[in-house]
């Protein structure tokens, strides 16, 4: 029986879907082509040889168990990070929510003359910048709507009045989107906007933006938005221009499987070419308040089986951040035995989640996040946005200063 994949475009690697041998009365994959499919992924894996799009698809089938793909997720976790996991003391800054843009899965924007709408005026980012500082924060994590009245100097003077007051902060800012938006707005390159950000205080990228790259999807979803070309033209730029940056994948609405590899094909293979990424981050919808609210959330068994094909298949990016925000604090920390070394940081101000019905804290300290973590298994460490081990002052939790690079890829 061929899987259903649904689609007209063949992916990165020229299939379009496998075939797969069923029980005619449970309609279920038959046992003995899954384990010997599993072992032939698992010599693979153990032989470090790169995976396919059709074990990709294999891998992200039901009947496939889930207990099987992570384990194979954790041995490369294990190999490749060692017994730690990541954390990091950020916060996050949304300067507006009023958008031009309505992507179909997005419950955070608002209309120019929604009672919900804001923009931040100056006092009010430097009053961010001021608490992310007093609580001892490393980064600020820095993305929003595209706001329809607002030049493109005001959004380069959020980075220039954070970064001239509060030098420490790293700048996590602005999605391709966004990037996108300011090269629209100023006529200029890509090229020219971020390093006229750069010039401004930006330090690296956040990995938003990307939703579902393949055009049967995202042409539903986000389809006014930048393209899948202009998302890999910005990072491409970025790395070349020595600026890192994250990626990630929204999954769990109107995708399948063959989407879900055809993506993470894509960023594997952008990956290849500059090595600029560092962290996949796979992002579970949200269906409250969106467009899409008809829709299921994705379960934890999906949440645990998109870490562990992430880690398999992205042989090349380092790390693999399971968001507790996102996934809750309970699969977070199971999702640290399928693939993920890293849970992201204490964040405080997140709005895109809740305003999608998370129900996950809007906060968590240091003590808890590496409590978490230990409960997990895994050795805390705390890291700066870069990836370098971040050494605190036993009796100025505030002070802080940089230590080792960690692995990066
Ligand atoms: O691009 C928006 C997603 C992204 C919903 O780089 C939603 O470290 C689920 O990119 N349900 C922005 N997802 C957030 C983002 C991010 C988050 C954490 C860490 C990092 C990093 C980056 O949030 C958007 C979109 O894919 N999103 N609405 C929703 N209802
Ligand atoms: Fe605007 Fe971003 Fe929401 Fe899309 S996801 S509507 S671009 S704020």
């Amino acid at each position: 029986m061929e899987s259903v994949l649904n689609t007209n475009e063949p992916p990165s690697d020229g299939r379009k879907s496998i075939t797969f041998k069923v029980n005619p009365n449970t309609n279920q994959m038959i046992a003995t082509e899954i384990n010997a499919r599993l072992r032939t992924i698992r010599d693979k894996v153990e032989s470090q040889e790169r995976l396919t799009m059709d074990d990709g698809l294999f891998l992200y089938q039901p009947d496939v168990p889930l207990h099987e793909v992570g384990e194979l997720a954790d041995l490369v976790r294990q190999r490749m990070n060692g017994n730690v996991a990541y954390y990091n003391i950020n916060t996050h800054l949304n300067p507006t929510n009023v958008c031009v843009y309505r992507c179909r899965f997005c419950a955070f924007r608002a209309d120019l003359r929604d009672p919900k709408g804001y923009a931040m005026d100056d006092e009010q980012v430097i009053a961010r910048g001021q608490e992310a500082t007093d609580n001892g924060c490393t980064e600020m994590h820095i993305v929003g709507g595209l706001h329809h009245q607002r030049p493109y100097e005001w959004y380069r003077g959020v980075l220039s009045t954070l970064s001239e007051n509060f030098p420490k902060l790293h700048l996590k800012a602005w999605t391709p989107v966004e990037i996108n938006w300011f090269e629209f707005q100023t006529k200029n390159s890509t090229e020219w906007v971020m390093n006229d950000m750069r010039e401004a205080g930006l330090g690296s990228l956040p990995g938003g933006g990307a939703e579902i790259f393949h055009p049967e999807v995202r042409d539903q979803i986000c389809e006014h938005k930048a393209n899948t070309h202009a998302w890999f033209h910005t990072h491409r730029t970025a790395h070349q221009l020595g600026i890192r940056s994250n990626c990630t994948m929204l999954y769990g609405h109107i995708e399948q499987a063959y989407h879900r590899v055809d993506h993470l094909l894509r960023l594997r293979e952008l990956q290849d070419e500059t090595g600029g990424f560092q962290v996949f981050i796979p992002l579970a919808f949200h269906p409250e308040n969106t467009k899409l609210s008809h829709l299921k959330k994705p379960s934890a068994l999906d949440d645990l089986r998109n870490v562990a094909v992430s880690r398999l298949l992205l042989d090349n990016i380092q790390h693999i951040k399971a968001y507790w925000i996102m996934l809750g604090i309970g699969t977070a920390q199971t999702a640290l035995s399928y693939g993920a070394d890293d849970i992201d940081g204490t964040v405080r101000h997140e709005l895109i989640y809740h305003d999608a019905g998370a129900t996950t804290p809007e906060f968590l300290s240091v003590d808890r996040i590496r409590e978490l973590i230990i409960e997990a298994g895994r050795v805390p460490v705390e890291r700066n946005t870069i990836y370098q081990e971040v050494i605190r002052d036993p009796n100025d939790f505030s002070n802080w200063s940089i230590g080792e690079t960690l692995p990066v890829s």
